[in-house]
């Protein structure tokens, strides 16, 4: 079953902090169609790939990673299933930052706008001369608004929960301040309210597990809007301000009536790294907006994975 593959070739590049680490060529093969039922197919059939690249000893419990894939629509650069140490994702922003940096670093791509097929929706980049990168999210809304949840040896919060291409409770009245010094408490309070929520049986549409936890607070810079610290699936915070989760956050916004369409909004992540958002009402109404997150992504690796067949963990712990 796991044989050793072809040279599997992967780049590493981090966007505001957060690593987004890419299977160029390689990797496995998820085949046609919709890239929602290629992300099934990888999950049933080739959930070693993902363990092998995104668990230790290769990988850590901060990497997402990233199969590119043939376009599902004609007119797209590729396609992308994303994934980390927990399982799969439905859209990373900060992944796709990271995509659009890699395919330009390869001379794939230049600047311009370029459609990125995921599992939860086509998304256009745009790279820009100097090498910025703004993502056009999918459709983002706030599904529930001040919902109460009681947190076991916290006490009662309450949050909105909303889309961003994953789904989010953002939590404003968490008692913590948002800062690199409070991490182990900032995670311990995450992973508390994300179990809450569940046992709460409060999910995202259709009973989706909320596996994304975003505390809000001010931000640090007087010329930025907001600061937030991301629990992911995996337990490891987001060294980035999170491209999905800002887009959640952005329809929170916009359902508030805080933030006019085109508005930008600079949201720190608990480390300081900044992504510069704003929202276009979606064409096709339904209360959703579409989010527009800029950042920027550097390259720092690229290198060819190796399967030692005498190795036991070669396919991950
Ligand atoms: O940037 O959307 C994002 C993201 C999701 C998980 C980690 N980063």
């Amino acid at each position: 079953m796991h044989d050793q593959p072809a040279p599997t070739r992967i780049i590493d590049s981090h966007t505001g902090g957060e690593p987004t680490r890419l299977v160029i060529s390689g990797g496995p093969d998820l085949g046609s169609g919709p890239m929602a039922v290629r992300r099934e197919r990888f999950r049933e059939h080739h959930d070693a790939w993902r363990r092998a690249l995104a668990n230790e000893p290769r990988g850590n419990d901060v990497i997402v990673g990233g199969i590119v894939t043939p376009p599902e629509r004609p007119g797209s650069v590729c396609g992308v299933v994303y994934f980390n140490n927990a399982g799969y994702l439905g859209m990373c922003g900060h992944g796709t930052i990271g995509l659009v940096a890699t395919l330009a670093w390869l001379g794939r791509i230049g600047p311009g706008v370029h459609a990125i097929d995921t599992p939860v929706g086509p998304v256009q980049a745009e790279l820009h001369d100097d090498g910025g990168v703004t993502v056009a999210n999918v459709p983002s809304y706030r599904l529930l608004h001040h919902v109460a949840v009681d947190v076991p040896g916290h006490g009662r919060v309450h949050g909105d929960v909303a889309w961003g291409g994953n789904w989010f409770f953002l939590c404003h009245e968490h008692g913590l301040a948002i800062d690199a010094a409070q991490l182990p408490a900032l995670t311990d309070l995450g992973r508390r309210i994300r179990d809450a929520l569940a046992a709460a049986g409060i999910t995202g549409a259709d009973g989706a597990l909320i596996d994304h936890v975003e505390l809000l607070g001010p931000p640090a810079r007087p010329e930025h809007q907001g600061r937030s610290f991301v629990l992911c699936p995996g337990g490891a915070y987001d060294r980035s301000p999170c491209g999905t989760g800002t887009s959640a956050k952005l329809a929170c916004l916009a359902a508030d009536g805080t933030l006019a369409p085109g508005q930008v909004w600079r949201q720190e992540s608990v480390i300081g790294s900044v992504f510069a958002a704003r929202y276009e009402a979606d064409p096709e109404g339904r209360g959703r907006v579409r989010p527009f997150i800029h950042g920027r992504a550097h390259v720092v690796l690229d290198a060819q994975v190796v399967f030692d067949p005498a190795d036991p963990f070669a396919w991950g712990l």
